[in-house]
């Protein structure tokens, strides 16, 4: 490409002292004498990826500016500019870059995808628009404790078209979160060009939409991104409401180093070369007088030091060696649960539903900095009502109703934990979390783990059967995160149970989700301690003892499994309750099953690919010498769950309980 030796881009000084002219022009140039300097390694082979924002750097470095170091930025994988300008030490980018523990990740993290909020910075993972949401989380967090602070979260273009950016800029709106939706509108989603991206004529006419206001800038004239950027935080500090900027620009390298760029029409990179915004800043401070050659140089010499001497760091750094141990210990925050006993012995009788309801609100009491979000939740009390009356008592901004936005929600509770407050999202249905999906596997699960940020997040689950409201109202859904480390799954059978377990979950600053059965709500009732108590995560509990038989079961299997053995007294179960899913209490149910020498598992979710088949592998390991019978598993069928009655029936597993549990005893 060719050197420009005229300048293409017009610059109002008026804001800037010499001395911030010049220390600008040091903060763009670096992260382009980091890209050259990649781009060598590359070809070296050195580095295996490299996805480029060369051409782009007047947005990462003009809006981090033009922030406050205290404020928080979500960046994306062309922003090294943020990186930099945020003073990370380049050794420990490097070393990020690298896999080395002296990065952010400890190795299991590449790239940009990371965090730090040593720096302020939240980065990404890899689906783009999961970022949006969390901003959101971090803005409410923000406007509750009245800090004065923006936030400013990037997006390109091509991944504007998740539904994350429409569902974390409706968030927004409807709350005036006081965030800054940056979008990098290079043009070019890998190989798609933004007319097979979105219709609309320009990309801020997407704001009207949302009711917010939208900018386009010139995303390569740095001045114009830190005036944009400085008025916009300054204005949403003082009076919190979003702001959509679309910053104009084109991606020079293309998608990344080894992807190519000949889907690019003749001509484009060197059009845009002419306003590339590194040369022509330069270009603009030579006419003013403000730099010359000898400056350039020495600032080039200086800043191409300080990335050898980060590299030749990093280089040196050995690498890391795994351990088995530590890989599993990271998936949580470290939580010594001590279980908090009630401090009167006072107990009332109460349904699952007001079990449910007072540990919430005990849990409000006791966390100031918690915060319950979900759809109806607020006057309406929730569908179920678990929430009714928690307006009066707490108000509007801690009992939050939601528009319908999953997957924004979900990410909003993670931005709130992460400024350090506790998260509750109620999903009206359990089905609905499907839509909320990616947060929770991919950042709930996972976040901690890359890089040591823990999510407090509770995700309350109205699930299961029996109610006759087929296939999406209905579903047992705890094995589409069973899957998942770095979740805990806590599935009460009790009322007494439910309490102290949910309020065990708000305490837990990890990720838990909560599964309620609605069938059970209204038609179980037991005498529960009227004060707040937690119950132990992570352990089952026997509820019925017997000699020749291991019933091992949860939820509503639970109750069905009662039944059964109510109706015959000549059978002598243990029964096991296993209240938490994730971690299992394989201990429990091991010392049961040698004692027992027959085992049964029961479950109401469908039979394929669940718990019951982890169970049975688990103790076929643990067991298969003390077995007298083969494990048996009983579990609903493999469909989805119908609508009518009496097919509901048939489809769960009860229908055929009994009769295996006879088998199995007769074996
Ligand atoms: C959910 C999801 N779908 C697809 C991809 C693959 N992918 C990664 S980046 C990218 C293009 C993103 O375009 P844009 O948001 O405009 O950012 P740019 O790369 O142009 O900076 C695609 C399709 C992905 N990472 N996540």
């Amino acid at each position: 490409m060719e050197t420009l030796t005229q300048r293409n881009i017009d610059y109002d000084r008026s804001n800037f002292s010499d001395n911030e002219l010049v220390d600008i022009y040091k903060r763009i140039l670096k992260p382009r004498l980091i890209e050259e300097k990649m781009l060598i390694l590359l070809r070296q082979g050195k580095i295996s990826k490299w996805f480029s924002g060369w051409g782009q750097e007047a947005i990462s470095v003009g809006t981090t500016m033009a922030m406050n170091k205290e404020e928080v930025i979500l960046p994306m994988h062309r922003n090294l500019g943020v990186f930099t300008t945020r003073d990370i030490p380049l050794n420990r980018l490097f070393a990020q870059f690298q896999g080395k523990m002296s990065g952010f990740t400890k190795g299991r993290d590449r790239s940009f995808h990371f965090g730090t909020m040593d720096y302020n910075i939240v980065g990404m993972i890899s689906h783009l628009g999961p970022q949006l949401g969390i901003a959101d989380g971090i803005a409410l967090s923000s406007l509750l404790k009245k800090e004065e602070k923006a936030t400013l979260v990037f997006s390109g273009d091509g991944g504007a078209s998740e539904g994350d950016f429409h569902e974390a800029l409706n968030v927004a709106a409807v709350w005036q979160l006081p965030v800054i939706f940056t979008i990098e509108n290079n043009q070019w989603g890998l190989s798609t060009p933004s007319n097979e991206q979105f219709r609309c004529k320009q990309f801020i006419d997407k704001g009207i939409g949302y009711g917010m206001d939208a900018f386009q800038i010139d995303g390569n004239n740095i001045l114009e991104v830190i005036n944009s950027v400085k008025q916009i935080a300054e204005s949403i500090r003082e009076r919190p409401r979003p702001f959509l900027l679309e910053c104009l620009t084109f991606r020079m390298r293309g998608h990344e180093e080894a992807s190519g760029t000949k889907y690019y029409p003749e001509g484009i990179q060197e059009e845009w070369n002419k306003k590339d915004p590194v040369v022509n800043f330069e270009l603009f401070l030579k006419e003013e007088g403000l730099l010359t050659e000898e400056m350039i140089a020495e600032f080039k010499k200086d800043i191409k030091e300080e990335i050898q001497n980060g590299l030749d760091i990093a280089g040196e750094e050995p690498k890391i060696v795994p351990d088995t141990a530590t890989e599993i210990k990271d998936l949580f925050k470290e939580h010594n649960q001590v279980v908090v006993a009630p401090e009167s012995e006072n107990k009332s009788e109460k349904r699952l539903v007001d079990a449910i309801s007072d540990g919430l609100r005990q849990s409000m009491e006791r966390y100031p900095e918690l915060v319950l979000m979900g759809q109806d939740i607020a006057d309406y009390g929730g569908v179920f009502k678990v929430t009714e009356g928690f307006v009066e008592q707490f108000g509007k901004d801690r009992v939050r109703n939601t528009p319908l936005c999953e997957s924004a929600i979900i990410g909003a509770g993670l931005g709130l934990s992460i400024a350090g407050m506790k998260a509750m999202v109620e999903m009206q249905f359990s089905d609905f979390v499907s839509v909320g999906f990616n947060q929770i596997v991919n950042n709930l699960a996972k976040l901690h783990w890359r890089w040591g940020q823990n999510a407090d997040v509770v995700v309350r689950m109205p699930t299961g059967a029996g109610v006759a409201a087929g296939p999406f109202h209905s579903q047992s859904t705890e094995a589409w995160f069973f899957h998942t480390p770095g979740l805990k799954i806590v599935y009460p059978a009790f009322p007494g149970d439910a309490k102290g377990l949910l309020s065990a979950a708000i305490e837990d600053p990890n990720p838990v989700l909560f599964f309620e059965h609605k069938f059970l709500y209204r038609s179980l009732r037991e005498d529960v301690y009227d004060d707040y108590y937690t119950t132990e995560i992570g352990k089952a509990a026997v509820i019925k003892e017997g000699e020749d038989v291991t019933i091992v079961t949860y939820g509503l299997g639970v109750h069905w499994a009662l039944e059964t053995l109510e109706k015959d007294a000549s059978i002598s179960a243990d029964l096991i309750d296993l209240r938490t899913l994730a971690p299992l209490d394989m201990e429990t149910v091991i010392a049961s099953v040698k004692k027992t020498g027959k085992v049964i598992v029961l479950h109401e979710d469908v039979e394929i690919g669940g718990i019951g088949a982890e169970l049975v592998t688990q103790l076929n390991e643990a067991c298969f010498e003390y077995l007298d019978a083969p494990i048996r598993r009983v579990a609903s069928l493999n469909t989805p769950i119908p609508f009518e009655a009496d097919l509901e029936k048939n489809f769960l597993a009860n229908a055929r309980f009994e009769t295996v549990l006879k088998e199995l005893l007769n074996y």
